[in-house]
C-alpha cells in the first residue's frame, strides 16, 4: 500500500505523518526530512539541497526522484509506504507513477490538508522560534508558499482526476482533533496490517 500526505508547508504532513504511521503501520518517508539529513551530513547533495530550503525553492525534480526511487526500491514490494513532502510538482507525480507502475503498484489514497494560509504562516513562525529550522525565515515562508500556489497544488487535481481515492481533510484545529479526522477517513480505505513491510 501506497499513500500520500499533502498539503501546503506548515499544514501538518509532518506531524500527522507520524501518527499514521503508528496507528496505520506505514513506514513514513518524508523527502523534506531526508534532504535535511543529508545537508546535516555534508554531502555535496546536502549542501546543494541546503541551499535551495533555505531560500524557500524546491530541488531539482530529478534529484528527489532518484531519492525516492532508491527508498522505494529499498523498502520492498510489499511494504506500506506513507510519502510526505513528494510529489511536489506535476513532473515529480508522473515520475512517481511511472516508477510504481514498473514495480507494479500504485497510489492507493492521499490525505490532503486543507488550511488557510494565515494560519501556516502563523504556524512556521512559530516553529521558527521554537526550533530555528533554516526555511521558516519570513522570506523564505513567503517563497514556500508561492512554489506551493504555483507549482505543487496542481498535483492534488492530478490524483483527484485519477483512480486514487482522496481524502480531503480540514487541517484547522489542534494536532489531536485534526488526526481525529484524519483517522476517521482512513479507516476504511487502508486494510488492516501488523507489518510495516
Ligand atoms: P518539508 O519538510 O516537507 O516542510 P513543510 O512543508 O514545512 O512540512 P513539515 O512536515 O515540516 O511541517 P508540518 O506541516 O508538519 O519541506 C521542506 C523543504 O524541502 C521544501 O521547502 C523544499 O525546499 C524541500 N523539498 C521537500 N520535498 C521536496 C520535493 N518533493 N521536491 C522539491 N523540494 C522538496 O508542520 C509545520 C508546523 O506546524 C510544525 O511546527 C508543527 O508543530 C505545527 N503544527 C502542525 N499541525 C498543527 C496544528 N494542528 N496546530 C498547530 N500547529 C501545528
Amino acid at each position: 500500500m501506497i499513500g500520500l500526505i499533502f498539503g501546503p508547508p506548515g499544514s501538518g504532513k509532518g506531524t500527522q505523518a507520524s501518527r499514521i504511521e503508528n496507528e496505520f503501520k506505514m513506514r513514513h518517508l518524508s523527502t523534506g526530512e531526508i534532504l535535511r539529513a543529508e545537508a546535516a551530513h555534508g554531502s555535496e547533495v546536502g549542501k546543494e539541497a541546503a541551499r535551495i530550503m533555505a531560500a524557500g525553492d524546491l530541488v531539482p525534480d530529478l534529484l528527489i526522484e532518484r531519492i525516492v526511487e532508491r527508498r522505494l526500491r529499498r523498502a520492498g514490494p510489499d511494504a506500506r509506504v506513507l510519502l510526505d513532502g513528494f510529489p511536489r510538482t506535476l513532473e515529480q507525480a508522473r515520475a512517481l507513477d511511472e516508477l510504481l507502475a514498473k514495480l507494479g503498484r500504485k497510489v492507493d489514497f492521499v490525505v490532503a490538508l486543507d488550511v488557510p494560509e494565515s494560519t501556516l504562516v502563523d504556524r512556521l513562525l512559530h516553529r521558527a522560534a521554537v526550533e530555528g529550522r533554516a526555511d521558516d525565515t519570513r522570506e523564505a515562508i513567503m517563497e514556500r508558499m508561492h512554489e506551493y500556489r504555483t507549482r505543487t497544488a496542481a498535483v492534488l487535481d492530478h490524483y483527484r482526476q485519477g483512480e486514487t481515492q482522496v481524502v480531503e481533510i480540514d487541517g484547522r484545529g489542534d494536532v489531536e482533533s485534526v488526526f481525529e479526522k484524519v483517522r476517521d477517513a482512513l479507516s476504511p480505505v487502508i486494510r488492516p496490517g501488523a507489518n510495516r513491510g
